[in-house]
């Protein structure tokens, strides 16, 4: 973890004098406007905060450090989490050590199993890991250190230590709820010398003797890792840390809104809407039958899960990926014949429709497919990966804001009655 942290030591100084630069000589210029419409919709498009770990153009999808995502797809996650920290790919020993710093702090505490064990049986698993780490809060090297009076320019670090802590666990914290929620036994320990995808296919104990689950593993956590600062989780995650909030409770809060439908949650959603059409036409339907499907739902008011995007105006490479790697590992297979065949109908239909601004499926079509394929069937246990995943992207994001000294998050809302006295 050396090298991690003296990276990001000789990086801090060089970033904070380039922004006292640009606010000196370019702080009045605008960058965004805000019209009245925008006001009334969720900030839709505003430019009005900084995110350097990644970014997401609206026909080539999510940047990683100015790496586009599919440039990327072998990069390892605990390589995405230095990358996205310090904008550099680890080099074998940097790896290695980053690696050895989380195979310290594998273990979850004993407590959290036990609040775990008292929840609801069909408590939702999103439910329970945002309670297995908020429970763990008390463990924060940041709230503690900020007790005794921590200087300023040592908040990052604090953060960091935190950061490193929380992710290691995360992978145990996720497969021991798989195995107590779905009562698949008793918990398997992890593995020090396993890396964080292998650690997580033998905790939630699936069979893998082909090695695909755990190269699918790989790409998974890789692929949803960061998507910039604005979406919901990136952007709760922000407002609570900015009030320095440790990241405990930023990560947690920043789960909370992954967990909701047209966010996070939108990958369950979609493998059982998946299901329900080979459910519907026992097996494969023909694209008409499938239309047809997809129509009597848009009728209903429903939306079609794992489609559209606030952002994105193109097919999401993380769909690509995904679907490049089913193409490449699975043969005949219903679940992921459904799911191509949505590709194929799916835009457009919701072209027809109308409304959607963007018609291309987003990351969480394709990946429950592959999930099924290997066993993972219990799709409510989804958003859990995407989290564990996403938590890097939160962590990285909440280093560099406590480095570069970002206030607390209060933008100033207006009145109706305002914007009516201001315009007209
Ligand atoms: N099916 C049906 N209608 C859709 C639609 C879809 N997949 N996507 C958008 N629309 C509708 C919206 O509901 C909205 O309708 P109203 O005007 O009646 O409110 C209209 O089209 C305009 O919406 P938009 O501007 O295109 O989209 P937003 O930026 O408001 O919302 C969403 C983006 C991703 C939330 C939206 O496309 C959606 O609900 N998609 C389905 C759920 C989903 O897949 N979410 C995951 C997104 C990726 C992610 O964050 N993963 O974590």
């Amino acid at each position: 973890m050396n090298s991690l942290k003296n990276e990001l030591k000789n990086q801090i100084p060089v970033l904070q004098n380039d922004i006292k630069k640009l606010i000196s000589e370019k702080g009045e210029q605008k960058i965004s406007e805000v019209t009245v419409a925008q006001a009334y919709s969720g900030l839709r498009g505003i430019k009005a905060f900084v995110c350097d770990t990644s970014s997401v153009s609206a026909d080539k999808g999510l940047i990683i450090r100015g790496i586009p995502l599919l440039e990327m797809t072998h990069v390892l996650p605990e390589e995405v989490f230095y990358l996205l920290l310090t904008g550099k790919l680890p080099n074998k020993a940097e790896l290695q050590e980053l690696q050895k710093e989380f195979s310290k702090h594998l273990i979850v505490p004993s407590y959290v199993w036990n609040i775990l064990k008292e929840m609801p049986k069909d408590a939702h698993p999103m439910t329970m890991f945002n309670t297995g780490i908020l429970a763990m809060q008390g463990e924060s090297v940041f709230y503690e250190k900020y007790s005794k009076g921590m200087p300023k320019t040592e908040y990052w670090e604090a953060v960091l230590d935190d950061g490193i802590r929380l992710l290691a666990k995360l992978p145990s914290l996720g497969a021991g709820i798989y195995r107590m929620r779905f009562k698949k036994g008793d918990r398997i320990d992890a593995d020090p010398n396993k890396d964080w995808s292998g650690n997580f296919v033998n905790m939630v104990g699936l069979p893998d003797e082909s090695g695909d689950l755990h190269k699918l593993m790989q790409l998974y956590f890789m692929l949803h890792c960061d998507h910039e600062g604005g979406n919901v989780s990136a952007f709760a995650s922000h407002t609570v840390a900015s009030a320095l909030s440790d990241p405990y409770y930023a990560v947690s809060a920043g789960l909370n809104g992954l967990a909701g439908p047209l966010h996070g949650l939108a990958n369950q959603e979609c493998l059982k809407f998946v299901l329900s059409v080979r459910d519907e036409f026992k097996g494969l339907p023909n694209s008409n039958q499938l239309k047809e499907y997809c129509w009597d739902r848009l009728n209903n008011g429903q939306v079609i899960p794992g489609y559209g995007h606030a952002v994105l105006r193109c097919p999401d490479p993380r769909f690509s990926a995904f679907v490049k790697f089913g193409q490449d590992h699975i043969k005949n297979d219903d679940v992921f014949g459904i799911v191509d065949l949505l590709f194929k109908v799916v835009p457009d239909v919701l072209q027809k429709h109308g409304k959607a601004k963007n018609p291309w499926p987003n990351v969480d079509a394709a990946s429950g497919a592959l999930l099924y394929h290997y066993g993972l069937k219990e799709f409510n246990f989804y958003t859990v990966l995407f989290s564990i995943s996403r938590s890097m992207g939160m962590i990285s994001q909440m280093v560099w804001e406590r480095a570069l000294g970002i206030p607390i998050t209060r933008p100033k809302s207006v009145t109706t009655d305002w914007i009516k006295s201001s315009v007209y």
